[in-house]
């Protein structure tokens, strides 16, 4: 530091950084953040991880704010750099995980290379982002660093965009960090929360929703404690999986599958759905219709209406105060018979045993959701990246907590699998975690493997190989359209992760997959799994079994 208290601007971004709690920088720097990375180099706190792929930084960084709720950084370099982000950005937006991007500029002030590698970056952040700014004077940046944090982190959580331009990282400054303010997000006013109660006790059959907005603030013990007094079944979507224990006796199922499921006939038995943190991006887990079930909403913030969601009552504010004020209003009516709704239930759990102990090879998806979750300790996390299978696990894998099933319902996008798994293994070194991925989305990050080895995590990759974008063909097959343009062949993946330092695993058959699984969890390292899968089924099950076979009850 100088005189008068003055050093480079990239000094000051890291101690706004520090001020702010950052304890990891993910990413791969460029000629334009070396003022950045020199001050990095000197943090106590920070720890840089480099990645072989700027995305990878970005779903590892996003991974980081959905576990921890706290912003996630990630850096890169201009143009190509910051392109790489775009997609990392619309998974943290979408899913509501803050995480912060920051990216490097030629000069602004004074440039003798003309436009070679410049894009406007901030602009082209816009859409995807909740906050995008170049920053112009090393001065300003205590109050955009503070700014970006704010709004990455207020509900609904995402991505925020910090430019920093060549000329102003290296700029003197003597401007101070500005410290976090305590702020507490409001609570649900009480005529709200009367009326809701009035609804629910009203109702003939209740039911709870549970959605992706409700799987962030640890809402689960306040929505656990509204079952446990009113004895309301819950169902959850996608992204509110564990929110509660899977195995409660109230539990109705995961709407995977966008109708026709046994908890889809469950919900038609409800004429009062009280539907807590439910977010627009994932696929509705019902279309509510003039006349039918009345639909109470508890959220953070009113809903977005469309055609098929326009709530009657709604309860705003911090969700688990909500639910904590409405359990202790309630007064649960006596008349109130959920037997015939939870029969649903009990008919997919029997549909879904019979297939699971099929021990076919190769190996039969439900047969294998199993096996992984026997394999899993309680706490142990998997991270789905996203294929066909992602239904058979959102269906059939019990969640037992929160956050034990990453799976992104949101942008829905390959490749996320690989570095969500990594960032769990780092942030949780105790617990089991399992990255499971189809053969099509491991490869678009594959390249992690080499950063996962180095890290010396401990993680079990499962790819599913199907040598096809079986999710695809799936559609293609249920659309009637002829079998075309969706194969491919694939490496060994056995010598594959060989070669980066890992252990390479390829299964012969169920028992041989039931030894594997415990072999790679119970052994430190790196390990990656072939498992050949029999996809034969998915369009006669999904699409045509349990549509009947629910219809039928
Ligand atoms: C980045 C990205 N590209 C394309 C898609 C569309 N898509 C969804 S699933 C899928 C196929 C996935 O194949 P794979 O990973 O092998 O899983 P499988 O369904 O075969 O088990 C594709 C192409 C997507 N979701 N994300
Ligand atoms: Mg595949």
């Amino acid at each position: 530091m100088s005189e008068h208290g003055k050093r480079k601007a990239s000094d000051l971004f890291i101690e706004c950084l520090e001020a702010e709690g950052c304890e990891y920088i993910f990413g791969v720097p460029g000629e334009e953040n070396l003022d950045f990375l020199d001050s990095l180099s000197r943090s106590k706190q920070i720890r840089l991880i480099l990645t072989r792929h700027e995305q990878a930084a970005g779903f590892m960084a996003s991974t980081y704010g959905r576990h921890t709720g706290k912003t996630g950084v990630c850096i890169a370099t201009l143009g190509p750099g910051a392109t790489n982000f775009v997609t990392a950005a619309a998974y943290a937006t979408l899913g509501g995980m803050p995480m912060m991007m920051i990216t490097g500029q030629k000069p602004i002030k004074k440039s003798k290379q003309g436009r070679f590698q410049i894009l406007d970056v901030v602009s082209m952040m816009e859409p995807i982002v909740k906050y995008t700014h170049q920053l112009a004077a090393g001065d300003n940046i205590p109050s955009r660093v503070r700014e970006a944090y704010r709004l990455a982190e207020e509900e609904k959580p995402g991505a925020v965009h910090l430019e920093l331009p060549e000329d102003i990282a290296e700029e003197p400054t003597a401007a101070e960090p500005i410290a976090r303010s305590v702020a507490r997000r409001p609570s649900a006013e009480p005529k709200a929360v009367r009326q809701a109660v009035e609804m629910i006790e009203r109702a003939q059959a209740p039911v709870l929703v549970i959605g992706a907005g409700a799987n962030r603030k640890m809402t689960g013990r306040m929505l656990e404690q509204f079952v446990e007094k009113t004895g309301i079944p819950f169902l959850t979507t996608q992204m509110g999986k564990g929110v509660i224990d899977e195995r409660h006796p109230r539990f109705l199922g995961c709407a995977a599958l966008s109708a026709g499921d046994f908890v889809h006939r469950a919900v038609e038995d409800s004429d009062c759905i009280i539907n807590v943190g439910h977010d627009v991006i994932e696929k509705p887990p019902f279309f509510m219709k003039a006349g039918g079930a009345c639909v109470i909403h508890v959220s953070n913030r009113t809903a977005e209406v469309d055609p098929v969601y326009f709530p009657q009552v709604e309860v705003i504010g911090d969700i688990a105060n909500a639910i904590w004020q409405m359990k202790e209003d309630v007064t649960p009516n006596r008349s109130w018979d959920f037997t015939h709704m939870l029969g649903y239930h009990k008919a997919e759990l029997d549909h879904t045993g019979k297939l699971a102990a099929d021990a076919r090879f190769p190996i039969f998806p439900p047969h294998l959701v199993q096996q992984v979750r026997d394999a899993m300790p309680r706490d142990g996390i998997i991270c789905l990246d996203n294929g066909v299978y992602k239904i058979w696990f959102a269906r059939g894998y019990t969640a037992y907590l929160p956050n034990t099933v990453l799976l992104d319902n949101a942008l829905a996008t390959m490749g996320a699998g690989l570095p969500s798994a990594m960032m769990s293994a780092m942030l949780y070194p105790d617990r089991k975690v399992m990255a499971i991925c189809g053969d099509g989305g491991f490869m678009m990050n594959d390249q992690e493997m080499e950063t996962a080895v180095r890290l010396g995590l401990n993680l079990t990759v499962l790819i599913l190989r199907d040598d096809a974008y079986g999710m695809i063909r799936w559609k293609q097959a249920n659309m009637g359209f002829a079998d075309f343009g969706l194969t491919y062949g694939n490496p060994d993946f056995v010598k594959f992760a060989e070669s980066f330092g890992a252990h390479g695993h390829r299964i012969e058959s169920s028992d041989h997959l039931r030894e594997t699984l415990k072999h790679c969890t119970d052994t430190p390292g790196v390990h990656l799994i072939d498992c050949p899968v029999d996809y034969s089924e998915n369009d006669q099950i999904l699409n045509k079994d349990i549509k009947a076979l629910s219809k039928a009850l």
